[in-house]
């Protein structure tokens, strides 16, 4: 894979091999190459519903059957679609530094459906729901349209949260912690711009953890990161792996 390797700092492979405490926060980029649509991608338009418009209390409380549809066309996309080397080399990595975190904001699972294990999904998952009512949970499989809660018979929504929502604060402490203790973080597939999300890789850098970034494009965080990695993250996590680990 000419270019990719050479765009890998030697310091950044030292630092991962000798890393004791990793953390790495992905968002909608990493699972672009298993043909998931990213959030802020051309692709990630819905019914000509931009989805930071579907992704909102608003929305599901003016058109739950709206959102609903939305949701389960998401799982059953994300069901059709396998993981890729992105997801398999960070479940690696997971194996080979004793003190690891994996921060994702996908809802999608593929990270489970790859090996990893040691994961904090901060922004929920695609594949259960939450009542309103009574906040009971239940998984979903073949629904489609809206869905009742088998306890109280109240509406259900998606297990996800929602823009103007708040996070789960025991996750987001941990995530936190996780990056804010960090003396390696790797940045994957995210736009940087969704709160708080996007403030994690800060934490890692004020405790003087190395922060490598890799996406496709540039963000927010490019600047300020200790080395970024332009690339397809499938591709340069893959590279990393090796370099700093040899083969699998
Ligand atoms: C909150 C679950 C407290 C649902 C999601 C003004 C300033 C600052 C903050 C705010 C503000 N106004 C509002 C806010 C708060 C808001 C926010 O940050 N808005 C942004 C848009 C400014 N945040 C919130 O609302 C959060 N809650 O703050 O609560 C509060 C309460 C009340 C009022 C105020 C505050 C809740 C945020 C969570 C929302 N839920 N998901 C669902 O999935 O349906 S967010 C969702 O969007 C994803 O989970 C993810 O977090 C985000 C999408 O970002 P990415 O994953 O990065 O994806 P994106 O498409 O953007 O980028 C993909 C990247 O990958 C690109 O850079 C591309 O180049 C790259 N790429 C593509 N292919 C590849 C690749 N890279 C490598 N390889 C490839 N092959
Ligand atoms: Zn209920």
């Amino acid at each position: 894979m000419a270019g990719i390797k050479e765009n890998i700092p030697d310091e950044a492979i030292q630092r991962l091999r000798g890393a004791k405490r990793l953390a790495i926060l992905t968002g909608a980029g990493v699972s672009a190459e298993s043909g998931v649509p990213t959030f802020r991608g051309k692709d990630g338009l819905w019914k000509n519903h931009l989805p930071q418009q579907l992704a909102t209390p608003q929305a599901f409380e003016k058109d739950p059957e709206l959102v609903w549809d939305w949701y389960h066309w998401r799982r059953k996309v994300v069901l059709e679609v396998l993981p890729n080397p992105a997801h398999y080399s960070i479940a690696e990595l997971e194996k080979r530094v004793p003190d690891f975190t994996l921060i994702t904001q996908n809802v999608d699972r593929l990270h489970l459906r790859a090996g990893s294990e040691r994961i904090l999904e901060i922004h929920g998952d695609l594949h259960h729901a939450r009542c309103g009512e009574c906040s009971a949970i239940a998984a979903l499989e073949e629904h489609q349209g809206l869905v009742t809660c088998d306890i109280c018979g109240g509406l259900m929504r998606p297990n996800v949260v929602w823009f103007g929502e708040s996070l789960d604060v025991r996750l987001l402490e941990q995530a936190f912690i996780a990056s804010g203790s960090s003396d390696f973080l790797i940045v994957a597939g995210t736009s940087n711009v969704v709160q708080p999300a996007a403030s994690l890789a800060y934490a890692a850098l004020e405790n003087g953890g190395y922060v490598l970034e890799v996406n496709l494009d540039p963000t927010p965080l490019t600047g300020s990161a200790t080395a970024t990695v332009l690339g397809h993250a499938g591709e340069v996590l893959e590279e990393l792996v090796l370099l700093a680990f040899g083969e699998q």
